[in-house]
């Protein structure tokens, strides 16, 4: 890295603007990295995924590279603040938590030295960019490449022709580098061509609720899919011949969700049309080479497409997916499976193919992100298929990188990390346990880091929403998509309930506090939107209450991304993980929070069961209904109403929505929200997500970790307890679990 640091010591900044510099810095760092790309090994693992959520790579980099103290040291001498380049937009090619995970995963298998290679799509446009106005979303489109992409190489070398029946795209390759022991890289591919061809990798999730959306986001998955697999297979050809008897041997791939699953009938299609195989042959190949994650359980969001629309653009593929159905069909039946079973793992019905079947039968290992959610799977959504196939399924429960998630984000947690524990757990192969049993001596400097990340935070706050929070609040947040199941309407009710117990005083000796919302909402969510415009409206009613404000706030921050992340996670004392127990597969952003010394305020749900296992459930604060308990209610004719009745606190909160407390400017939207709750809709009961249920223990938490915070020490004990057993939610852990159990490399 010398090379990189005297190039750098030469760089000449006179008069040179933040966006020049950062241009200019990356392709130094770019260039040093040339000779370091790692060479494909003997066996790779593949991951595709048509979400990427990287978020800014610079300074990852310059810290995966080693020189990120240097650059910032050499800036500094130049009068430069490396902080300028926090200008820089995120590359946000996906929507959330499975974009996310991507990224996550990626940088694992490269700090461990794995060879695992990412393929996806190249957007234009990525995820909306959120702004406020009168409390609503507004969404901006995102054009990232902006200030130039200095992290992409383009390969126009490798480009290749990916054909439709109607039209063919060039596909052309963008390769991003993964730095770790090896270096990795991510291959995005950008469709070229026609107008219509350059439409495919223009947007991320073009709306598919039309025609012409859901056919454009069917391209989209074949477009890469299909790219993907024209490489792979023309690598296995020259290295090894026309036999791929073989190619499973030596080539693994991951299928993130079922936006991938073309890819099987794909392979299928080349073995048979190019290379000779026979289709027998050639499925047992495919099988043996495809495994599968489920990243969801919500019936909406299971892919089903229509056999009409691929026959239109993918006669072949829609051919071939029938005759799997037909196999499957045939083994089921000499298995014994009765006719129900059948129909509810076919891959073909009612006019449909149903991608989450075809992945699981296509598919040497299909796996859950959490305990819970594995569970789940076995025993709901694929129970026929694990009574057949059961040596199919085992979890794989989800981790976040600890290079980007703490020692980058929280430089100065690591540092106490380090003189507590030693060193040692910054090795990707290592973890930082050596910090359990030493917690109790460092609260006090515990605190002090914690104390500076909220300073920090609450500048950054301060900069982009103009709203002020005082030093030394307590610090709640929900940060996370926005979705009825994630219940952030929940929270919105506790907070007014807290308000309202503040305002009657019928609670005293209340810890300031303040509850941060990030969150974005499908553009065409009108629920989600309103909710949204709701907990603005509470927002504004707490903090501009001069008899509360000094005790509550509340700030729904804009534009919530990785980025924005990396300021609210270490500057954050609870993180709220309150979705309905069942519907949230894991999430990760809680595993983030509890690595930065934040205690979990959270239903049974996902990872947050395995968070509390390692960390203590009395280092942590869970209330609510427990998945068996739902199951109880769903099958015992819940009743919202029943609880309102009886709880003048919730009716106070809920009425809010219609009685004028709060304007929705006419909308209808808040009515729409209350009747969610009171009366429900043509698709579904009233309270499906069971905010009533669970609101009355969700507050008394909130009570409780306000009453313990107050006593300090015990508190930061807990909190530096949930650091120390975090190390299992790191992604280094997970990957080493994936090589092993599922790739074997
Ligand atoms: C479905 C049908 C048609 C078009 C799109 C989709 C679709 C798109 C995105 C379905 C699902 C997704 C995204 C799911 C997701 O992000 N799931 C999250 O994955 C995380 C990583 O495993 C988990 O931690 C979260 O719990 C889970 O919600």
């Amino acid at each position: 890295m010398k090379k990189f640091e005297e190039e750098l010591q030469k760089l000449n900044a006179d008069n040179k603007d933040a966006i020049t510099l950062y241009r200019e810095i990356s392709e130094l760092a770019m260039e040093s990295l040339r000779e370091r790309i790692s060479p494909p090994a003997e066996r790779n693992a593949y991951y595709l995924s048509i979400e990427y959520l990287l978020g800014r790579s610079f300074y990852n980099n310059l810290m995966e590279l080693g020189v990120l103290d240097s650059t910032k040291r050499i800036l500094a001498e130049k009068g430069i603040d490396i902080n300028v380049f926090e200008e820089i937009e995120d590359a946000a090619l996906g929507n959330g938590g499975l974009g996310r995970l991507a990224a996550c995963f990626l940088d694992s298998a490269a700090a461990l030295g794995l060879p695992l290679y990412g393929y996806g799509i190249r957007y234009k446009y990525g995820l909306f960019k959120q702004k406020l106005e009168d409390g609503r979303q507004i969404e901006l489109p995102d054009d990232w490449q902006r200030y130039g992409d200095p992290w992409s190489v383009r390969r126009e070398n490798e480009k290749r022709v990916v054909e439709f029946a109607d039209f063919s795209v060039t596909a052309v390759p963008y390769d991003i580098p993964v730095i770790g022991k090896r270096v990795n890289t991510l291959r995005l591919f950008q469709a070229e061509g026609s107008d219509e061809a350059k439409k495919i990798s223009e947007w991320l999730y073009p709306p598919d609720d039309t025609e012409e959306g859901k056919l454009l986001r069917l391209r989209q998955e074949y477009f890469f899919s299909a790219a993907a697999i024209g490489e792979l297979t023309e690598r296995h050809a020259a290295r090894y011949g026309k036999n791929f008897d073989a190619f499973p041997q030596h080539n693994t791939l991951q299928l993130n969700d079922t936006h991938p699953v073309i890819a099987v009938a794909e392979l299928i299609r080349l073995l048979t049309e190019k290379y000779g195989a026979s289709f027998k042959n050639a499925v047992n190949i495919a099988k043996a080479s495809f495994n599968y994650t489920n990243h969801t359980v919500l019936p909406e969001a299971l892919e089903c497409w229509n056999e009409s629309l691929v026959k239109k653009i993918l006669p072949k593929i829609a051919d071939i997916i029938e005759r799997l159905n037909k196999i499957q069909e045939k083994e089921l039946k000499a298995l014994g499976c009765t006719k129900e079973e059948i129909a509810d793992m076919a891959i073909y019905r009612n006019g449909t193919f149903a991608m989450a079947n075809l992945a699981v039968y296509m598919s040497s290992a299909v796996n859950g992100v959490a305990a819970l959610h594995t569970e789940i799977l076995k025993n709901g959504l694929f129970r026929n298929a694990y009574r057949v196939f059961p040596d199919k399924f085992r979890n794989k429960t989800n981790g976040v990188t600890k290079r980007r998630w703490l020692m980058l984000c929280n430089p100065e947690l690591a540092d106490l990390i380090d003189k507590t524990a030693g060193k040692g757990w910054r090795d990707a192969d290592s973890d930082y346990s050596a910090l359990i049993g030493k917690t109790d001596g460092i609260t006090k400097e515990f605190t002090e880091v914690k104390s500076e990340k909220k300073r920090q935070l609450f500048n950054h706050i301060a900069k982009h929403e103009g709203i002020t929070i005082p030093n030394g609040f307590l610090v709640y947040a929900q940060v996370k998509r926005l979705h009825e199941y994630k219940r952030q309407f929940m929270t919105a009710f506790a907070i007014y309930e807290l308000y309202v117990m503040l305002k009657n005083k019928s609670i005293t000796n209340f810890y300031p506090s303040v509850f941060i919302f990030g969150a974005k909402s499908a553009p065409s969510y009108r629920r989600a939107k309103a909710i949204i415009k709701f907990i603005n409206e509470i927002a504004s009613l707490v903090n501009n209450d001069p008899e509360v404000s000094d005790k509550l706030k509340v700030v729904f921050v804009q534009n919530y991304n990785v980025s924005y992340a990396e300021k609210i996670v270490p500057g954050t004392d609870v993180s709220l993980q309150v979705s309905t127990a069942g519907l949230e597969a894991s999430g990760t952003g809680n595993m983030k929070f509890m690595m930065n010394g934040a205690v979990t305020c959270g239903t049974m749900d996902g990872a947050n069961v395995e968070i509390v296992e390692h960390a203590g459930r009395e280092n942590n604060y869970i209330f609510g209904a427990t998945v068996q308990e739902i199951e109880a209610l769903k099958n015992g004719g819940y009743n919202p109403n029943a609880v309102l009745a009886e709880n003048e606190l919730h009716r106070k909160a809920v009425e809010s929505l219609v009685d004028g407390s709060f304007s929705d400017g006419g909308t209808g939207e808040f009515k729409e929200l209350y009747n969610s709750l009171t009366v429900g809709a043509s698709w579904h009961k009233p309270d499906q997500y069971y905010i009533l249920n669970d609101l009355e223990s969700y507050v008394n938490a909130l009570l409780a970790i306000n009453r313990d915070y107050a006593e300090g020490k015990v508190f930061a004990r807990k909190q530096l307890e949930n650091v120390a057993r975090s190390s299992y939610f790191s992604s280094d852990r997970t990957i080493k679990e994936y090589a092993q159990d599922i790739w074997h490399i």
